[in-house]
């Protein structure tokens, strides 16, 4: 059986992970993968998740089943923080919210239940975008297509190029959109770009696919939201995928959740009911720790303020990081202007260094970044961004 089975390449993100695990030097950092790490280098545990734990532990619960659809007041809560608690889409009841395996697992039932209603859908992601998104919806059974984006001659929005891209798509594509903080780039629409991506959306009936795995680490959780919320607003047809990996710093409990915004709420009733079938037919029902811990935080006023207060400690330890990696690189005198850096959103930063510039810093300098230039801004601390600015300004200037 398995005898001419070939070997899969690694995940280009999660193999340098291994990778970084197996190098034995010391001072090595991994800018890599997409994890928010406080200044001593730690994955954090915030107060309000371990409070929520204690709480969880004390009442003393059974491990029963969820339902298929996951914790009810996880779901709702998880709507809410979206769409806004008085938004008529969720009012109406036109929208509903089932619990994901993070924001992945949102993501496959979202693309396999799309696949079960336009099977002959082209799929287009953002050039570049997350790795996983391609993979993903080529599984499914789809195929992907990519929309112009990122302008590396500008380090922004190639806003003509991304209309130009949408409209020559057949009518009713479906286009999948980083809400905030776009992975890789970190470069985000303004909300008057975002409105004319919208209405060329609406133009053409695309379906969108929104994916908001970062709420909270650009703005606030609030501002985060305005792409959503206006696309919801603006009547069109959505699918949300949110993480809560990051936010709550909970990568491995898989907890997210996947919103459905239809037109309503007959419509979603019937909607929810496939999507019930492929969560069935996948793993049955999500798990029940994680999310009791999530609902917990956003149900409470009190560990909803301290959530809302770390996540605000997280992104201004982010900004400060990006601020000293400018001033930084500009005192170590590299001719390279990285203003750029101070505008994007989110943990990443696409930095502009060359596959052969990462490659440099690996080899020489055990610093780890994604071969597209991709560093994660997030596990830059106060120890270690004068080597990493060093390598930099070395691997730059030669
Ligand atoms: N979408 C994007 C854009 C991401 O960067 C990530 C990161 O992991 C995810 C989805 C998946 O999140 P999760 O780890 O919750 O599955
Ligand atoms: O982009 C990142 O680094 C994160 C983590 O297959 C990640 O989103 C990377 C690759 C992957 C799953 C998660």
């Amino acid at each position: 059986l398995f005898e001419a089975v070939e070997l899969a390449p690694r995940d280009p993100i999660l193999g340098l992970n291994e990778q970084y695990n197996a190098d034995e030097r010391t001072g090595k950092v991994n800018l890599g993968v997409g994890v928010y790490y406080d200044d001593q280098g730690r994955v954090p545990l915030l107060k309000c998740v371990h409070q929520a734990e204690v709480d969880r532990v004390q009442a003393a619960g059974a491990h029963s089943y969820l339902p298929i659809e996951g914790l009810a007041s996880l779901n709702k809560a998880a709507r809410e923080l979206l769409l806004g608690k008085d938004s008529e889409a969720n009012t109406s009841g036109r929208a509903f919210t089932v619990q994901a395996l993070g924001g992945t697992g949102a993501l496959k039932i979202g693309a396999d239940y799309l696949k079960q209603l336009l099977p002959n859908a082209k799929v287009a992601i953002s050039a570049p975008s997350w790795e996983n998104h391609r993979a993903l919806f080529e599984r499914a059974g789809f195929d992907v297509v990519e929309y112009a984006y990122y302008d590396p001659q500008s380090h922004g929005l190639n806003l003509d190029g991304m209309l130009a891209s949408l409209k020559a798509l057949p009518d009713s594509s479906i286009v999948v959109l980083h809400a905030c903080c776009h992975n890789p780039t970190g470069v985000d629409p303004t909300p008057a770009q975002w409105q004319q991506i919208a209405d060329t959306i609406k133009e053409k009936n695309h379906i969108s696919f929104l994916d908001i795995a970062y709420q909270g680490f650009g703005d606030g959780l609030v501002e985060d939201a305005a792409a959503v919320r206006m696309f919801v607003q603006m009547g069109l047809t959505c699918l949300i995928s949110t993480s809560f990996s990051k936010s709550f710093s909970l990568y491995g409990e898989r907890i997210g959740a996947l919103t459905v915004v239809t037109s309503s709420a007959d419509e979603a009733k019937r909607v929810l009911s496939q999507v019930k079938r492929v969560i069935r037919t996948n793993y049955s029902n999500p798990p029940t720790f994680g999310g009791a811990v999530v609902a917990e935080v956003l149900n409470s006023e009190k560990l909803f303020a301290l959530w809302d207060a770390e996540l605000a400690q997280m992104r201004s330890r982010i900004k400060e990081m990006r601020d000293q990696l400018v001033s930084k690189l500009q005192a170590a005198g590299v001719a390279q202007n990285f203003d750029f850096v101070l505008t994007q959103k989110g943990m990443f930063s696409y930095s502009g260094l060359t596959a052969s510039q990462v490659d440099r810093l690996r080899e020489e300098h055990g610093i780890y970044a994604v071969s597209s230039g991709r560093i994660c801004v997030a596990a830059l601390n106060s120890q270690n961004i004068d080597g990493v600015v060093d390598a930099i300004a070395s691997v730059l200037k030669k």
